[in-house]
């Protein structure tokens, strides 16, 4: 059965990490547009390079590419058996748009979109701590704090929405990895 999942929320608010498990639990394949650039960056292809200094600089790279690299993902996928989370897409009202269209013309529905709530100085804080461990270049303070900008600027109207369409899910993101996991199951259907 078809099951199509957004995760919405600013940089930091724990997309990634949750993605994984509930990717495992509910069978879905994830699908995030950071790691996808990532990806292209480091094998120095022609679009990762393009995407290197925007990232660097906590900017969205362009809408254009960024539904290209879906679109390819999506229409790649089994017919009748479409299972997928969005982590970290769409980021925009174009995104959103442009993946409506997608949606329908591949006779597919979102099930719910899923926002993770947490408050801004956290989420600093926790990047920081990643930039400790994992050495990104995008977190560092100056980036992180352009990129909350950049998501309450670009990315924050997504809420409303999603909202007037019946589709949004509002979940804390404060509490262990594991508290937020629950809030999330709890959200979405059985
Ligand atoms: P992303 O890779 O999506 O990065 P992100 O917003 O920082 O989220 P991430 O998933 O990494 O963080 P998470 O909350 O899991 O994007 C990177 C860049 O790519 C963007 O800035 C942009 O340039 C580009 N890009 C990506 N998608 C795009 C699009 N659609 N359009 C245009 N450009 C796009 O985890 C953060 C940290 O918090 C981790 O260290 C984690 O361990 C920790 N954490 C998680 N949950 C926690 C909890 N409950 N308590 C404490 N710490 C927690």
């Amino acid at each position: 059965m078809n099951e199509i999942l957004i995760f919405l929320g600013p940089p930091g608010a724990g997309k990634g990490t949750q993605a994984k498990q509930l990717c495992e639990d509910r069978n879905l394949v994830q699908i995030s547009t950071g790691d996808m650039l990532r990806s292209h960056r480091s094998r120095g292809t022609e679009l990762g390079k393009q995407a290197q200094a925007i990232m660097d600089r906590g900017e969205l790279v362009s809408d254009d590419i960024i539904v290209g690299m879906v679109r390819d993902e999506i229409t790649s996928m089994e017919a009748g058996n479409t299972r997928v989370l969005f982590d970290g897409f769409p980021r925009t009202t174009a995104q959103a748009e442009a993946l409506d269209q997608l949606l329908v013309d591949s006779s597919l529905s979102l099930t719910a979109t899923v926002l993770l709530d947490v408050e801004e100085e956290e989420l600093v804080q926790r990047l920081l701590k990643r930039a400790e461990i994992e050495g990104r270049a995008d977190d560092n303070e100056e980036t992180i704090r352009n990129r909350m900008k950049v998501y309450n600027t670009q990315t924050a109207p997504l809420i409303a929405f999603y909202e007037e369409k019946g589709m949004l899910k509002r979940v804390a993101g404060l509490g262990s990895v594991e508290e937020v996991y629950g809030r999330i199951s709890e959200v979405l259907p059985k």
